[in-house]
């Protein structure tokens, strides 16, 4: 792999993976600068970003992912992602490292796309991006902690100011060829029985991995089931299928899988992250207080009776007091113009009229 890298011409390639909206092509576009090129990847209409980041007479081939949530693929669209990074993709070499991007305003949703990467046997630099607005919203991250728990190194950014930039271009030099995080073992047996799987169909002829072949068994209905079956034919699919009805006991393997990652990093951002409540805002305050069950309803009750009250007894001076200057205007206009039709226009038109509607 790293020989068809260095036939291209670049040191190594790296992939660039992160949730949308993490700013991931902010830090593309701060790391390579204009040696970019963009193409689509063969068989399907997804754009793919490539760019080179010089650094210490080194060029590193960055490649620009779509934005994933997670790995776990439905369409042709996602597998790129997961075909890139498993070195599937004709004219591209595996890449030696992934630069994954989080957002530090999201970890806890994000680490879910970064536990998933680690599964892939790569090295990974993770750019904890945003920290301006972390700080700013008062959540605090020990990153070296994080960065120690994943086995990954996390280097801390802001790519919209360029802020730790040269560390990141660092880490980046350093990742292809280190060692890449333990793979955290999620759901044991199902990775047991994916192993012993993927023995007899790699005997069988097939080229698939052993992640693929776990992904098939997990992701029912996934591009990775289509490609299991395509590789193996109806009878490894029966088999694929009955598997994980008897692993799955009622439930379904990805919610399984789902709920041993989401554990795995609530147990580790126990340690690594600290949120303080923000300080709220006195109408933030009011809202919290009326939108309470039991006051709310009570403080309900109590304004609208307050409504009720106003309209039937504090109104009536008020309505005594129109009721007298409209009778006082009228005797006054009558007494004023000689009796006739504009008198009786003005008079009980006009005055009374109005007089009534207010
Ligand atoms: N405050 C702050 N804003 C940032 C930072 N990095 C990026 N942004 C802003 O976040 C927004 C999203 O950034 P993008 O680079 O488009 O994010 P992306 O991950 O490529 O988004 P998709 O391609 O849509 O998935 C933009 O408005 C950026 O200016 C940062 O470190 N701090
Ligand atoms: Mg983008």
């Amino acid at each position: 792999m790293a020989s068809a890298a260095a036939h291209a011409g670049y040191d190594a390639v790296i992939a660039v993976i992160g949730n949308p909206n993490t700013g991931k092509s902010t830090l593309f576009n701060a790391l390579t600068g204009l040696r970019q090129k963009t193409a689509n990847y063969p068989g399907v209409t997804v754009e793919r970003h490539t760019g080179v980041l010089q650094i210490d007479g080194r060029r590193l081939n960055l490649v620009d992912l779509p934005g994933a949530y997670s790995l776990a693929a439905q369409s042709p669209d996602e597998m790129v992602a997961i075909d890139v990074l498993l070195g599937h993709v004709e004219d591209l070499p595996r890449p030696q490292a992934i630069l994954a991007v989080a957002d530090a305003t999201n970890l806890r949703r994000n680490l879910f796309l970064v536990t998933q990467l680690a599964e892939l046997g790569l090295p990974i630099v993770l750019a904890v991006n945003m920290t301006d607005l972390a700080e700013q919203q008062n959540i605090r991250i020990d990153y070296e902690k994080l960065g120690s728990r994943l086995g990954v190194t996390v280097v801390p950014v802001v790519a919209s100011s360029g802020k730790n930039l040269d560390r990141l271009r660092e880490a980046l030099l350093a990742a292809p060829g280190s060692e890449p995080p333990r793979r955290p073992r999620l759901l044991p047996t199902v990775d047991e029985a994916a192993r012993s799987l993927w023995q007899r169909l790699r005997d069988s002829g097939s080229h698939l991995t052993e992640y693929e072949v776990e992904r098939a068994l997990i992701d029912t209905q996934g591009v990775a089931e289509r490609r299991f079956e395509f590789s193996g034919g109806p009878e490894f699919l029966a088999e694929l299928v009955e598997l994980r009805t008897r692993l799955s006991a009622g439930s379904s393997l990805a919610a399984m899988e789902a709920k041993a990652r989401y554990d795995l990093i609530n147990t580790l951002l126990e340690d690594v992250e600290q949120r303080e409540e923000r300080k709220l805002k006195p109408v933030d305050r009011l809202d919290r207080l009326t939108n309470a069950p039991l006051l709310g309803s009570i403080l309900f009750v109590l304004v609208m009776g307050t409504v009720f009250q106003a309209v039937f007894s504090w109104s009536a001076p008020l309505m005594d007091l129109i009721d007298q200057a409209t009778a006082g205007l009228g005797h006054f206009v009558s007494t004023s113009l000689p009796p006739g039709a504009l008198n009786d226009l003005l008079v009980d038109g006009v005055i009374a009229g109005v007089g009534s509607v207010v």
